[in-house]
């Protein structure tokens, strides 16, 4: 099993209120578009971020089964292990993707065109990334495969493995169900703007309103060291929150006030190789970081309890 290191890393990239204005800007559309096509979602989107709210509403929630599974892809971890670490930390490391599933899905990704930037106005191989960012005129952090996802089996037999399920309905209760599933790869960039790392969730600390109970499963597809754009998690802070973190409408914060109020001794870096799995309780803070070395692939299978919420279900915005 690859092994999965977690260390502090410390990110000092300062934001400043208009800054934070303009990352809620950019999302107004999807927000719009939660609102007009599920309206329970705004209940959601303005009370979700209530730690209280919150916590009545997981009192409530009905027991998941979550004994062991047989058939799963994902031996050596126990299901009533993997929740506990994720009711205490809301991390859980250790899974491992079998060569030949990893295997498939880098072939399905090296083969496919993606989506420059969440939008499908370029799409290029991963190959030819430098003539995508030619095109566009601006750098290219992400490629997204959307919908497209679905054609490759492999996804479709993660979604499905019996240990995800479970380990799901341990955590967030009886209704829990797939609600994302998204594939995608993050390039480097040197000149990245604001905007730029915004819309790709990079070196900007925020937690997520998809519903009101979520666990996410990320698989790396490629070796994933400090240069190549690891995941960072705030440990514990799926159930903590100062009330300054509560009372807002923001998503994101600057890495620098949220590692003072929950201790830099929490943020965690996930590295691993190719094939390493973690779930994270969405709730948490954390961010994708910005490729330094070689192209990540990342597969997310997202999990939440509503079924009537606007989920982009690949990742894909309002247009
Ligand atoms: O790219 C990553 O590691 C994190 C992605 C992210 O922040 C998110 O899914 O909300």
């Amino acid at each position: 099993m690859a092994p999965a290191k977690t260390e502090f890393v410390p990110h000092a990239v300062a934001q400043h209120r208009p800054r934070r204005l303009r990352r809620m800007a950019a999302r107004l559309p999807v927000y719009v578009a939660n609102m007009r096509e599920h309206p329970q979602w705004l209940a959601m989107f303005a009370l979700g971020r209530f730690l209280p709210v919150r916590q009545a509403l997981w009192r409530l929630a009905p027991e998941g089964a979550s004994p062991d599974p047989g058939g799963s892809m994902f031996g050596g971890s126990t299901v009533p292990g993997a929740v506990d670490t994720l009711r205490a930390e809301g991390l859980f490391t250790g899974l491992q993707l079998p060569a030949p599933v990893c295997e498939a899905i880098r072939r399905f990704a090296e083969t496919t065109p993606c989506f420059a930037n969440l939008s499908r106005r370029v799409e290029f191989l991963p190959s030819a990334h430098g003539d995508a960012v030619g095109r566009l005129g601006r750098p290219v952090l992400t490629g997204h495969y959307f919908d497209r996802v679905e054609t490759c089996p492999a996804v479709a037999m993660i979604r499905g493995d019996p240990f995800l399920h479970a380990a799901a309905a341990g955590y967030l209760g009886g209704a829990a169900r797939v609600i994302s599933t998204r594939l995608w790869w993050s390039f480097p960039a040197n000149s990245a703007s604001d905007a730029d790392l915004n819309l790709a969730s990079q070196e900007k600390l925020h937690f997520d309103l998809d519903d009101w109970r979520a666990l996410k499963f990320f698989f790396y597809l490629t070796p994933v060291d400090h240069g190549g754009g690891p995941h960072v998690y705030v440990r514990r802070t799926h159930n903590r929150r100062v009330a300054r973190h509560q009372w807002t409408l923001m998503v994101g914060h600057p890495n620098e006030e949220v590692l003072n109020a929950y201790g830099p001794e929490n943020m965690t870096t996930v590295l691993g190789g190719a094939g390493h799995g973690f779930a994270v309780d969405p709730f948490g803070f954390h961010m994708g970081t910005v490729v330094r070395t070689a192209p990540r692939l990342m597969l997310e299978v997202g999990f939440g309890v509503s079924s009537v919420l606007g989920h982009r279900f690949h990742g894909e915005p309002a247009g």
